[in-house]
């Protein structure tokens, strides 16, 4: 299985699932702005949207959209509780805070962090219910530590990788402590760090220490 992806982009939920889950995949870099993989093809021919995620599995069919493939990524290693059964009111809960991370942080971002030209005052806009979507959160994980209680989910893995992106952005998130020490948790599991690593956004454990 490929995973077509761009460093920190929102290709990164479904990376952190697959390693989570245990599964092979081979990650083939994609450069957003030429829409060329890191071998020159040419990256509308897989995706027509242009955007990253996209899965191409092992008999051919491309699958996109974020929120669908860390579901299915889970659901190739249920033994891996990344995602409860389908049908459980416990799915519910992940599935609606899916939802929530796209339509509410990913897509609110996106006019922000991905197009070039946004005026001033979407950006803006951006920021503003941006605050209000992570005061929300900080509310909701004052008594829990991930989105739908103990255990990670692939909600988690979505949530952590959007939120991220107020890195890119230099989002403040002190004024939101409980959502600060979540990104922190969700940073510090193996499988999210080696995620990480591979895709150039954090150094190595010896390089972080001699830095
Ligand atoms: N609906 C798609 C959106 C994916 C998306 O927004 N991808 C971004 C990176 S996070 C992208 O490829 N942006 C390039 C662009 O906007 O042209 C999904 O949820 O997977």
């Amino acid at each position: 299985m490929k995973l077509y992806y761009s460093p920190g982009a929102c290709s990164l939920a479904a990376h952190i699932v697959a390693r989570e889950a245990g599964l092979a995949i081979d990650l083939v870099r994609v450069d957003l702005a030429s829409r060329r993989t890191k071998t020159g093809e040419d990256y509308f021919a897989i995706n027509p949207r242009g955007y990253v995620p996209a899965i191409v599995d092992d008999d051919g069919e491309v699958h996109t959209e974020a929120a669908a493939l860390v579901q299915y990524l889970a659901e190739q290693a249920p033994q891996s509780d990344l995602a409860p059964p389908i049908g459980s009111k416990e799915r519910l809960r992940v599935n609606q805070w899916l939802a929530f991370v796209a339509s509410e942080l990913h897509k609110t971002f996106s006019p922000w962090l991905w197009d070039a030209q946004a005026a001033e005052s979407t950006k803006q806009a951006s920021h503003g219910k941006l605050g209000l979507r992570f005061a929300e959160l900080d509310r909701h994980l004052a008594t829990s530590a991930y989105l739908t209680g103990d255990a990670f989910t692939i909600a988690d893995a979505y949530a952590f990788t959007i939120v991220n992106w107020s890195n890119f952005l230099k989002i403040d998130l002190t004024p939101y402590p409980n959502l600060s020490a979540y990104m922190a948790r969700i940073a510090a599991r193996p499988k999210v760090h080696e995620a990480l690593m591979a895709e150039g956004l954090v150094a190595a454990a010896h390089e972080e220490t001699a830095a």
